[in-house]
């Protein structure tokens, strides 16, 4: 059996279902302790997300408000200039935020002038001395190593589920064009950030699954953003019951022993969560969390800067300090 101090890539199914369905206080008391051994528990990452590019997406995530065929009322907007995104990861820098996170609704990166503007905006973004990270949608083995000479630090692609129930979510790509994009972050040398989401209409198996997928992955995932389901109203999963945030407290507790050293963030879904029920999931082992300036994480409310500050503040708390090492040198 695991003595849990040990970085493991070859993580049985049935090794995992005992782990996730044990007692919850048992589970919550094994990943506090992994996460006592591998960091910091009072020090979670503060990464800031900011939208570049909102709606119209040509995707059928039936989750994602962002997704054009669905009428979920959002404002679509075009790519944000360098100046108004740089200007706003400043604000998060000082507000101690240590990494700064891109989202464009994009099916796939393009080889145009606005995947040249995003490159300038990760310069931008790095010489302000903040870890940079995207989430574009599916890249090349060639895009992942322009973003990389541009400084960017990590990439945001989730598995979303197992790859069972992913069909069932998504007809427009694979779960192998996902896990083909992770292979292009990591061998460009950038930090893979990869999770899901729970509360999709999944099973136990589903999350067991994925968490399998990632956990026995060459190299673990550097950040696994937990997500729930945040519901949108027009989307076909608009009517699915919220999810248990015991749900989220055993999906991060599984999480953190399976894969120690990552960064698991507690991730959509902390605006509908009381502080009591966040405590959990830091106690469970999580110790990062997305913040935004909007109080939108994307399209859907997340928690105001002035409470999660209070939260802080109540838990004895306190942000990450980025890796001086960090900055990324650009590859000439
Ligand atoms: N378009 C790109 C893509 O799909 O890879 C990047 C942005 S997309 C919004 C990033 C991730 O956010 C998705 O893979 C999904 O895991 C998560 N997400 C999107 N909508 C969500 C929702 N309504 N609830 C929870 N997570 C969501
Ligand atoms: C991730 O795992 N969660 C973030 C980020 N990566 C890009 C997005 C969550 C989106 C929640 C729903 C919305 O606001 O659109
Ligand atoms: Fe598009 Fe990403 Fe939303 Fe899917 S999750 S519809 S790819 S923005």
């Amino acid at each position: 059996m695991n003595n849990y101090s040990t970085i493991r890539n070859d993580w049985s199914i049935q090794e995992i279902e005992s782990i996730y369905h044990q007692p919850l206080l048992e589970l919550v008391y094994q990943a506090a302790t992994v996460h006592r051994n591998f960091h910091q528990p009072n020090e979670v990452q503060v990464c800031t997300l900011l939208s570049v590019k909102t709606g119209g997406c040509p995707e059928d995530c039936s989750y994602c408000g962002q997704a054009a065929r669905y009428h979920t009322g959002i404002t679509v907007k075009s790519l944000m200039s360098k100046q108004d995104v740089v200007a706003i990861a400043q604000r998060a820098k000082d507000a101690g935020s240590s990494r700064f996170c891109m989202a464009a609704a994009w099916r796939e990166v393009r080889d145009n002038r606005d995947f040249e503007n995003i490159l300038e905006m990760v310069e931008g973004v790095n010489e302000l001395g903040l870890e940079v990270c995207c989430t574009l949608g599916m890249l090349s083995e060639s895009q992942a190593k322009r973003l990389q000479e541009a400084g960017l630090y990590a990439y945001n692609h989730n598995l979303d589920s197992s790859k069972e129930y992913y069909e069932e979510i998504i007809t427009t790509r694979t779960y192998d064009d996902r896990l083909d994009t992770l292979k292009h972050v990591r061998k460009a040398g950038i930090s893979v950030c990869s999770g899901g989401i729970i509360g999709l209409g999944e099973t136990h198996a589903d999350r067991i699954n994925m968490l399998h997928t990632l956990s026995n992955l060459p190299q673990h995932p550097e950040s696994v953003p937990v997500n729930a389901l945040a519901r949108v109203k027009g989307t076909p999963l608009a009517d699915l019951p919220k999810v248990d945030s015991w749900e989220m407290v055993r999906m991060i507790a599984t999480a953190r022993i399976l894969m120690p050293k990552s960064m698991v963030r507690l991730s959509a879904g902390r605006a509908e969560m009381s502080t009591e029920e966040q405590s959990w999931c830091f106690m469970a082992g999580a110790n990062s969390i997305f913040t935004s300036e909007s109080e939108e994480l994307l399209v859907t409310p997340n928690p105001r800067l002035d409470d999660d500050k209070k939260m802080f503040d109540l838990l004895g708390l306190k942000p990450m300090v980025k890796d001086k090492s960090v900055q990324v040198i650009p590859v000439q």
